[in-house]
């Protein structure tokens, strides 16, 4: 590769003269913006480990009342980005969030497209659009763009669930704002049981709008099932993993983060290509080692780590005896939309 002339090789006069003007020559930081074969990447390797994340979680229930916070969060923010940038990865926002039994988290909608990966604890609901949806462990709950939601609790135990939102993304484009709103009147219960069976959809399907989001909550119980039936249909299969989708037309259920739940049978060890996207994994059941360049993370219980792309991941169940289920979450939605989304093999 050429060697490029560097900032200080030119006169002072003339670098003022192009600052006075807002100018700024290309050639000095060329290699910078465009290094060769990979990008330069920020997202590190972290894990976030649930047992050393909840008792400070807990500890802030005590600390900030809910009506001075909005929304109780502990954000997981990767130090390669920075801490106060809020970033998990160069897309993906993490938080754990804590609500307490008889409280309530108010109505708002916002530009930024949220999901929730139900942790622990029962009775507690979020409310998307109307459509109240409870919260189960390990359920994954969809807030898109633009829609109200507000969460309240009615049990008698915390509740702590993973917030997963597009919003480093929506922020860098400038399009990140929030509008206050009132308690929503609920009208409806959550319409999954609409789209609980693969291959049917309710038959009205022609008339809905591509914006749609029929379906808002994927319980657990549901996946998990689904998840072993395709381990015994498909045992030669490469991967047990299937993607949350849009059921009325099977698009990634949202358009900038991609979800999936993987399965790794009992001591499976699965090979990922390196792919262009970054990844977030989140441990709902059982035990896994992830290993990404030179980090291996031990997950288990509700233990999360997020690794950068270009790079390939290397996943094993530590059980001989017991299937370990993980939550997926990346941007290859919106990569594949930039045309930039590669698979390196
Ligand atoms: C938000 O609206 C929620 O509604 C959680 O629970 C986390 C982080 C950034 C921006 C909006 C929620 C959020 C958020």
């Amino acid at each position: 590769m050429l060697e490029l002339g560097r900032l200080e090789d030119l006169p002072e006069d003339y670098r003022t003269a192009l600052a006075e003007q807002n100018l700024v020559p290309l050639w000095p930081s060329l290699r910078a913006v465009l290094p060769p074969r990979k990008p330069a990447l920020r997202t590190r390797p972290i894990r976030w480990t649930y047992a050393s994340l909840r008792p400070l979680l807990l500890r802030t229930g005590q600390l900030t009342p809910i009506e001075r916070a909005e929304r109780r969060v502990l954000v997981m923010a990767n130090p390669g980005h920075g801490l106060e940038k809020m970033q998990a990865t160069s897309t993906i926002y993490l938080g754990m969030q804590l609500l307490l039994p008889g409280e309530w988290a108010p109505a708002h909608k916002h530009t930024p497209n949220a999901a929730r990966m139900i942790v622990e604890g029962n009775g507690a609901y979020t409310t998307v659009n109307g459509e109240k949806c409870s919260m189960e462990r390990g359920d994954l709950i969809l807030t898109p763009t633009g829609q109200w939601h507000e969460h309240g609790h009615s049990g008698s135990q915390p509740v702590i669930w993973l917030d997963v939102l597009d919003l480093p993304l929506v922020y860098y484009a400038e399009a990140s704002y929030v509008i206050e709103g009132q308690a929503q009147r609920t009208d409806s219960e959550a319409t999954e049981q609409a789209y609980l069976r693969g291959g049917v959809v309710p038959a009205p399907r022609f008339i809905r709008s591509a914006a749609h989001h029929p379906m808002l909550r994927y319980p657990w119980s549901e996946v998990r099932q689904a998840l072993l039936g395709l381990a015994r249909a498909q045992p030669e299969i490469d991967a047990v993993q299937l993607a949350y989708v849009n059921p009325e037309n099977g698009d990634d259920c949202q358009k900038i983060l991609g979800f999936s739940a993987l399965m790794l049978r009992p001591g499976e060890h699965l090979q990922l290509p390196a792919r262009s996207s970054a990844m977030v994994f989140h441990q709902i059941e059982g035990a896994a080692d992830v290993t990404v360049e030179d980090s291996r993370f031990r997950l288990a219980g509700a233990d999360t780590c997020c690794v950068p792309g270009y790079a390939p991941v290397g996943l094993r169940n530590t059980s001989a005896d017991n299937p370990a289920f993980l939550f997926v979450a990346d941007d290859a939605p919106f990569q594949k939309k930039l045309g930039v989304y590669e698979v390196r093999s």
